[in-house]
């Protein structure tokens, strides 16, 4: 493998993917130096993690003659490091590019997409689990690949989310399943305004399958289903309409996730039985599902995976049922527009928390969603007055001090049957450390209800 035969690297940018690459080139005996722009106050959290013994330059970025350049997704296509790495030689690869090189074969499935793809992602991962196989789930949504490789053993399949950002810069990335969930213009600064180098950065992610490895692509979406991984890897769809004759995937039948591989057509669950709310669940549902199978996951794995994942922490999170009342946290919607995922998300009219620290919002989009979506709002925090404003009487509001009264009026007015769902549309500051600490505060509050 090239990393190995190659023994001097430059990594740039000392956040979490530089500090991930650079500690596994050094555990392996490579000479590293590491840079980044910033200073060293605004690096401390990173730099208490970096690895003693390898080099550090702060306030510039540094490309050694001779060395192999790692970069950090957060570094622009239009960087001087690129141009620097050019002038010198030097041959440049992404974070995930090196994990591939360092982690020797180890099975990988990668989900990318616009949106969804951390849910689809952490999904896959529980289907893996269920399966039986050790799994590592982890890349954009928060733990850089490289940051695996201490943990992994052959038996491991990595379940890795992967963005634009990460995959332009490794071409040579080959995952054994490649998923891209959904495309739309997104991030066009980084790529100078380019949809097309975009879309072209998002297909990276399919461009090395090969014989027996499998992309999962969205057939409802207008691009992707122009798409196909190249031969002779295979392509297989997901969508909320049956799929034609001649494609395989994972796909609605009326309320049922149906799996269509070869000629047989397999019943995996109902919506309903679906714990995480929303179109756009199902979708991410049958994008993993379809993932798991092609990776040769049984059904029986896939559907217990599908019928007990939670969704992620903090986002449209099911917490519990007690006395006939569903709650879901959604403390993670920091703002307005963050918020509008759980306005959309439920089939039934819910009661909605919300409210916290000021910050300028403007709610009255927002608004027009809760006046079509909830039955009663209540709200606490700072922003409680002006929230009702934007509400302006369409929906009754009952005000509350706190999070914990919040939660009792809400357990009331929700009734047999009904739905609570805390989505602030703000930050926390005003009465919690972040919008973590909220989302279990509430938890705990939502645990210490009685049924009675
Ligand atoms: N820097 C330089 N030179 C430059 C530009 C930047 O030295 O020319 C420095 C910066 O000062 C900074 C570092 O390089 O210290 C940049 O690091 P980074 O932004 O790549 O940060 P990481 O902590 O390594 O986080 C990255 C991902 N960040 C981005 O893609 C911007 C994280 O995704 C990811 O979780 C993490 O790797 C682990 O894989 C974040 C993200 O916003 C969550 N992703 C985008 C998204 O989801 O939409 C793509």
């Amino acid at each position: 493998m090239a990393a190995e035969r190659q023994s001097s690297y430059s990594v740039i940018g000392l956040a979490k993917s530089g500090v991930a690459a650079a500690n596994a080139l050094h555990v392996r005996g490579h000479q590293v130096v590491i840079s980044d722009l910033r200073d060293v106050t605004a690096l401390a959290e990173h730099l208490a993690r970096l690895r003693a013994g390898v080099e550090v330059v702060l306030g510039e970025n540094v490309v050694r003659e001779g060395d192999l350049v790692v970069v950090s997704p957060g570094i622009p296509p239009r960087g001087a490091v690129f141009e620097d790495a050019r002038a010198k030689g030097c041959e440049v690869i992404g974070e995930i590019a090196l994990f591939q090189r360092l982690a020797g074969g180890v099975d990988t499935l990668a989900v990318t997409g616009t949106d969804g793809k951390s849910t689809t992602t952490c999904w896959l991962g529980e289907m893996l689990r269920a399966s039986g196989r050790p799994t590592w789930v982890g890349g954009n949504l928060g733990t850089p690949l490289c940051a695996s490789l201490e943990e992994l053993t052959p038996e491991h399949a990595v379940v890795a989310e992967v963005s634009c950002f990460q995959l332009w810069t490794s071409e040579e990335w080959h995952p054994a399943v490649a998923v891209i969930t959904n495309i739309a213009p997104d991030h066009l600064g980084y790529y100078d305004g380019s949809y097309d180098r975009y879309k072209a950065a998002k297909r990276q992610v399919m461009a090395n399958l090969g014989a027996g490895e499998t992309a999962v692509l969205n057939a409802d979406d207008p691009t992707l289903v122009q798409w196909r991984a190249p031969q002779p890897a295979v392509t297989r769809w997901f969508s909320r309409d049956v799929l034609p004759d001649d494609k395989e995937g994972v796909f609605l039948r009326g309320d049922t996730l149906t799996a269509r591989l070869g000629d047989i057509d397999t019943a995996l669950v109902r919506v309903d039985q679906l714990q995480v709310p929303g179109v756009h669940n199902v979708e991410n549902a049958m994008a993993a599902a379809c993932a798991a199978l092609s990776f040769g996951l049984s059904v029986e794995a896939v559907r217990d995976a599908l019928q007990s994942f939670a969704g992620l922490e903090h986002r449209i999170e099911r917490v519990r049922t007690v006395g006939g009342v569903t709650f879901y946290n959604d403390s993670k919607a920091t703002n307005p527009h963050a918020g509008e995922a759980a306005l959309r998300s439920f089939s039934e009219s819910f009661v909605l928390i919300a409210g916290g620290s000021k910050k300028g919002s403007d709610f009255e989009p927002w608004a027009d969603l809760v006046a079509d979506n909830v039955r009663h709002a209540v709200l606490c925090g700072d922003t409680a007055e002006r929230i009702a404003e934007a509400i302006d009487g369409r929906v009754p509001i009952t005000t509350t001090k706190t999070l914990e009264d919040a939660v009792t009026a809400a357990y009331e007015l929700a009734g047999d049957g009904g739905v609570v769902v805390l989505s602030p549309a703000c930050a926390s500051f005003d009465q919690f450390r972040s919008f973590e600490h909220r989302g279990e505060v509430f938890k705990g509050l939502v645990a210490n209800l009685s049924g009675n």
